[in-house]
């Protein structure tokens, strides 16, 4: 079903400013955790079931219940706003058209946490959202809801708006600390987790935009009855950004009960795949993680409907299922080709390692060379076991995740679509033909 939770005033004109949100309920969630205590306000976050929307989907009161509180140390929050997966978009949505939300959401979290200093690390290229996250801080200190003694409370907190510099890898919350400390953008090996040492070594949790604004009505609601909403460990609501060969992409709210199908074909949602094509594969997740082709997308590893939740979308592992992950949804049509679409990404990935692992630095370049002459007709039929060898080699054998990342569609893609790595093998003419002006990749 479609959810109206985070997006709840979507329909409402400037909703984006301060006095239109306040008079639609604005600043009420926050009113009423300023008088809660801190731990309280914790515990309703853990009640609510929430999961960090970034990717990982871990338990955002679990990861605030982590965080160390040394005597004389501050501490930290910070906002990951660096959405730069592939297929993603969710987060500029709602900091575009509904930064107060955020802004309400970081000020809560703030006050639970006890961090007076807080960071929203955004995308580089989202310049224009810079201004109004900017702005929508402006208008909240104006009114008492960032700076000093707020609201009478004697809590004091200013956020900080940080624009990262184009590179993806600053979206893994360790090389977005170290960006944000002035450094080059390298992961840090884990643990120590950033709720122990994070930020200038201090205690620091790191939530994504669409977590931080779900604190909003999970205090709004309670913890219990946000619960409600959904299913099994899949509460509350999910932002999904749609691209790829779908009638309707955009953005849409959904409260994890639809089916994968009804989603994909209901006029609601994506309406369907445009010109009547048939629908090829999926990916549900973001870039990163695994294709599903058509024929295990409806249904679970156990012949049963497959849902956009988290449980559901994974089930069957690797060999049947996918991810959640950051609910950038691509829907890719009977035309797309797989392994160009496959090289594509390892172009990304390899573009995108920070260098500091070899299997990863070496391995995603070595995948995409090897993509890309089988996409170009010149390559051999032992290519393809060899790109599942290095696919393996990566995966759990870096710092980040990335390698995985760079790994899991290389490895699903041939799982899935091995016949359209041979065809492009046994028909290299076809395939140069084909290849559309990729000589400048
Ligand atoms: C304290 C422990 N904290 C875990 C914390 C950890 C982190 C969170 C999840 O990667 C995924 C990645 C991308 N004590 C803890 C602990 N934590 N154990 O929990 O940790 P983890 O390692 O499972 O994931 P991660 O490093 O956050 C995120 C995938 O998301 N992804 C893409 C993301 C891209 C975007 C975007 O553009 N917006 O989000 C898509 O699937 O591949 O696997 O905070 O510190 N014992
Ligand atoms: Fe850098 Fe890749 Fe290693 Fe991550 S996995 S630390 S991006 S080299």
């Amino acid at each position: 079903m479609a959810a109206k939770v985070l997006l709840k005033n979507d329909h409402i004109e400037g909703i984006r400013y301060y006095d239109t949100y306040r008079k639609h309920g604005g600043y009420e969630a926050a009113e009423k955790a300023l008088k809660m205590a801190q731990a309280d306000i914790v515990e309703e976050v853990k009640k609510s079931g929430l999961r960090g929307r970034g990717g990982a989907g871990f338990p955002t009161g679990m990861k605030w219940s982590f965080l160390a509180k040394p005597d004389g140390v501050p501490r930290h929050l910070v906002c990951n706003a660096d959405e730069s997966e592939p297929g993603t978009f969710k987060d500029r949505y709602l900091m575009e058209f509904h930064p107060h939300i955020l802004i309400e959401g970081l000020l809560i979290s703030s006050f639970a946490l006890g961090s007076n200093a807080t960071y929203i690390y955004i995308r580089g290229e989202y310049a224009w959202i810079v201004n109004i996250l900017e702005e929508a801080i402006d208008e909240a200190k104006k009114a008492g809801w960032l700076g000093k003694n707020i609201q009478g409370t004697g809590f004091d907190c200013e956020i900080y708006v940080h624009r990262g510099a184009g590179a993806y890898i600053c979206g893994e919350e360790t090389a977005l600390i170290e960006s944000l400390e002035g450094k080059r953008g390298n992961p840090r090996m884990k643990p120590p987790f950033p709720a122990i040492q994070g930020l200038w070594m201090r205690p620091t949790v790191v939530n994504n935009v669409e977590t931080l604004a779900a604190v909003v009505p999970i205090i709004n609601m309670g913890g219990e009855e946000y619960a409600k909403i959904g299913v099994g460990r899949s509460t509350g609501s999910k932002l999904l950004s749609v691209c790829g060969n779908v009638n309707k992409p955009g953005v849409y709210e959904i409260d994890m009960t639809i089916s994968v199908e009804e989603f994909i074909y209901s006029d609601e949602y994506c309406g369907g795949i445009p010109n009547g094509k048939r629908l090829k594969a999926c990916i549900p997740g973001g870039s990163s993680v695994p294709i599903v082709p058509a024929n295990l997308l409806f249904k679970t590893a156990k012949g049963e409907t497959r849902y956009m939740n988290y449980e559901s979308l994974s089930d069957g592992g690797f060999a049947t299922g996918t991810m959640m992950g950051s609910g950038g949804f691509i829907v890719l049509d009977e035309d797309q080709c797989i392994v160009r679409h496959t090289m594509t990404l390892a172009r990304f990935y390899n573009h995108e390692s920070c260098g500091q692992c070899s299997p990863c630095r070496e391995g995603t370049g070595w995948m995409y060379k090897i993509l890309k002459n089988i996409e170009g007709g010149k390559g051999k039929m032992s290519d393809i076991g060899l790109l599942w060898d290095i696919q393996r080699r990566i995966e759990g054998n870096t710092i980040c995740p990335l390698g995985d990342a760079a790994a899991w569609p290389v490895a699903a893609a041939i799982r899935h679509f091995r016949d359209e790595f041979e065809w492009h093998v046994n028909n290299p003419e076809e395939s140069q033909r084909r290849n559309y002006g990729l000589a400048h990749y």
